[in-house]
């Protein structure tokens, strides 16, 4: 079966065809193709209907200390590793005393059966601390010092993509995330292979181009900036959407609207921009269940290392968002049964999540004046 033929295998109108009801994608349930990933996903809006009674996740705390010296992210601070931290006013980057990539990994030996390969991975992690205060996010913090944190992950991409083919920014936000730090930061992990999203990614936009003739993701912005059910906010160089395949309840993708292949080529002004969207949609984010709100999310552009050398015009840089939140600031969705076993799933329409989050307040609920009465 061709990767991306519909899974059941038989043209349509081979196929046994239900009575004939008008389709509501907010009604009935329906699969969705993911071509980034080759991928589908099932679309189940109805079963938002069903009460929960499932897990409750605690609230996050909204005490944090400005300044800890215990915590070793702070300005001043001891570091794992003995290092003090410098006393610093902007961003800064250090190298992860944790590292889960290290540049002199020695290799494993060559494999004695095709079932049990491994390879040599070598690489550098880093840590990115954004702001010297612990509590502050990025949509509370001003655009300038947003922009100061996208020239950092340009230049770590440059420095650490002219020796690893792949160099991934990424955020972990929140404890429901997995973030182990409550002082605002990334990570950035360079490795000497490209992992498998990356992989999948770099052969699905690249098989697109051939066949269309343009990248994927320009092609696909163009689209959704016309058909606007599931655009989310835009600004001149930028388009943030719930994608049409998104997987998590208020999952976006955030793409700029010219063909950019890497974070160092944005221009001054396309970065300031990005900056503004940026704290316009995690603003969003915050207020729509009035939590500071947790997720994952990460750069993807193409290729770096002694493969940027090759022909890399399939490839348009872009920022996934995964929100785990569904129904509050408390109740996530869970990614289990079916989905670990068969497919992803869905509860809300990508369109219904574009929705909500377009209609949504862009100043921050925090910086509301309180209502005395
Ligand atoms: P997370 O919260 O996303 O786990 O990021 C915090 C990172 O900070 C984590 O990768 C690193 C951890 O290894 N870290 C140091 O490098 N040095 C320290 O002293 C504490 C935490
Ligand atoms: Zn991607």
């Amino acid at each position: 079966m061709a990767a991306n033929a519909a899974p059941s295998g038989k043209p349509e109108e081979q196929r046994p065809q239900p009575e004939a009801v008008a389709f509501q994608a907010s009604e009935h349930q329906h699969i969705r193709y993911n071509p980034l990933l080759d991928e589908w996903v099932l679309v189940s809006a109805h079963r938002m209907k069903r009460p929960w009674q499932g897990h409750v996740d605690p609230l996050p705390t909204d005490t944090i200390p400005r300044h800890d010296p215990k915590n070793p992210l702070c300005p001043g601070a001891v570091r794992a590793n003995g290092e003090v931290n410098p006393n610093y006013e902007g961003t800064f980057l250090f190298n992860n005393d944790f590292p889960a990539l290290q540049p002199d990994a020695p290799s494993p030996g060559p494999s004695d059966h095709p079932l049990f390969r491994a390879e040599a991975a070598r690489g550098v992690c880093k840590v990115l601390c954004f702001h010297p205060w612990s509590d502050i996010t990025l949509p509370l913090m001003s655009i300038p010092e947003i922009r100061a944190v996208i020239d950092t992950w340009a230049s770590v991409t440059e420095e650490l993509g002219s020796q690893y083919p792949w160099v991934q920014i990424f955020e972990n936000k929140g404890t429901m995330m997995g973030c182990s730090n409550p002082h605002p930061h990334c990570q950035v992990w360079a490795s000497s292979f490209l992992p498998d999203l990356a992989r999948r990614e770099e052969q699905n936009q690249r098989t697109y181009k051939k066949q269309h003739g343009g990248p994927m993701l320009l092609e696909y912005g163009r689209q959704e900036a016309e058909r606007k059910e599931r655009v989310v906010l835009e600004s001149e160089h930028w388009l943030v959407l719930v994608p049409f395949w998104a997987v998590w309840p208020f999952q976006t993708l955030l793409l700029p609207r010219r063909h950019v292949k890497r974070l160092p080529e944005l221009s001054s002004v396309e970065r300031d921009d990005l900056a503004s969207i940026m704290k316009r949609l995690l603003t969003k984010y915050d207020n729509l269940f009035e939590t500071s709100f947790p997720y994952s999310m990460g750069w993807h552009g193409a290729p770096t290392g002694a493969e940027a050398e090759a022909d890399c015009d399939h490839w348009q840089l872009h920022a996934h968002y995964y929100p785990p939140l569904l129904r509050s600031a408390t109740i996530r969705k869970f990614m289990v049964g079916y989905e670990l076993l068969a497919q992803a799933q869905r509860d809300l329409t990508p369109e219904q999540a574009a929705e909500r989050l377009r209609t949504l307040p862009e100043d921050h609920y925090k910086l509301q004046p309180k209502d005395s009465s």
